[in-house]
């Protein structure tokens, strides 16, 4: 089975594992009347089931500090050792015609103290993705005007790894700012607005370099806002003694339940960017596979179709560049 790989990018904390989880739990509430499936290998489901489970303990408590008690994602052994989730992709009832490898990785191999390896590891990684989904903190992108963005998103950093991961770079792509724990933020228009102008500020540098001659004609670049929890909504901030900030959460209602919103969109960006390679018949080298990738099937591409068109582009979802490799 042909295999695409796409990577969760983002420092330690931010929501890459969390992100994840909700994709792909979503993915089978909203994939509605589609004939489609998304079927993971035993092990990721398992994995991800758990992390569901710690997911929904926010809303155990009242008003709860972000990451506490929840274990970030751990590679014993080296990258190597890191496991990847899979998914087979196609229509129910069928053996799947494609396979989604996401990676996630321990987000500490963005700090200084990371070694060569865990470096060289990252830079492949996104190197080797079609598509690469940013997960951002968005309390740091907005409370206080920003000012804990650089320390929890690390976004020059995140600049820097694209520039030498997309170096002569021959085909397109796909990078997805993914804003999480953002309910607090998409209240109102007005809010939401000031979402979208803080990440274009906060990734200025990386928005120009994918604007740059060489990369320009290849980046499609993507905002979906995703609400994994729903009805826990930020709360505010407290810094402590070493100047190291501190976010609290709180459920908006104390019998609040478990809502979360647009978890799916990520993926219908995907596909709906893996159906216009296939639809354009180039050859791209890396792409090549998925000329041959719905074959056939009209009823499985209609499907894909169906799916992808139900991708968002108002309440904060925004496609910022690249339109063309989105046009089905
Ligand atoms: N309130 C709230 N907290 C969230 C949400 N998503 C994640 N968190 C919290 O953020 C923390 C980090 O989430 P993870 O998904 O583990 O982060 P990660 O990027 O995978 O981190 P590493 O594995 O260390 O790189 C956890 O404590 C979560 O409970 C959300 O939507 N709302
Ligand atoms: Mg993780």
């Amino acid at each position: 089975m042909q295999e695409l790989q796409i990577t969760m990018l983002g420092p330690t904390g931010v929501g890459k594992t969390t992100l994840l989880t909700a994709i792909y739990e979503q993915f089978e509430t909203n994939v509605g009347l589609t004939d489609l499936q998304l079927t993971p290998d035993d092990e990721s489901a398992a994995i991800l089931q758990d992390r569901l489970i710690e997911l929904k303990s926010l809303l155990d408590v009242f008003e709860a500090r972000g990451r506490q008690g929840i274990q970030g994602t751990e590679a014993i052994a080296g990258p190597e050792s890191l496991r990847s989730f899979t998914f087979g992709l196609g229509k129910k009832g069928i053996t799947p015609s494609l396979q989604l490898r996401f990676c996630d990785y321990p987000g500490g191999y963005h700090e200084t103290k990371a070694n060569a390896a865990e470096k060289k590891f990252l830079t492949e990684l996104v190197r080797d993705s079609a598509v690469v989904l940013i997960a951002i903190d968005t309390p740091a992108l907005m409370e206080r005007k920003g000012k804990y963005h650089e320390k929890i998103n690390r976004p020059s950093q995140i600049k820097d790894l694209f520039k030498k991961a997309y170096q002569d770079l021959e085909s397109p792509r796909m990078v997805i700012f993914a804003p999480i724990k953002c309910e607090k933020y998409l209240k109102n228009d007005q809010s939401t607005k000031e979402l979208l102008a803080q990440i274009q500020k906060g990734y200025d540098l990386l928005l120009q370099l994918f604007n740059s001659e060489q990369l320009s004609p290849w980046i499609v670049n993507v905002v979906t806002p995703i609400q994994t929890v729903g009805s826990v909504h930020f709360s505010r901030l407290e810094v402590d003694e070493y100047n190291n900030p501190r976010f609290y959460f709180r459920k908006i209602r104390h019998d609040a339940e478990y809502s979360p919103q647009d978890s799916e969109q990520p993926l219908r960006y995907l596909l709906r960017f893996l159906l216009k390679l296939h639809l354009d018949n180039r050859s791209w080298g890396f792409f090549n596979f998925l000329r041959s990738w719905l074959g056939i099937d009209q009823y499985l591409q209609k499907a894909v179709e169906e799916f992808a068109r139900g991708s968002k582009t108002s309440g904060g979802f925004r496609v910022l560049k690249g339109d063309r490799w989105l046009d089905i």
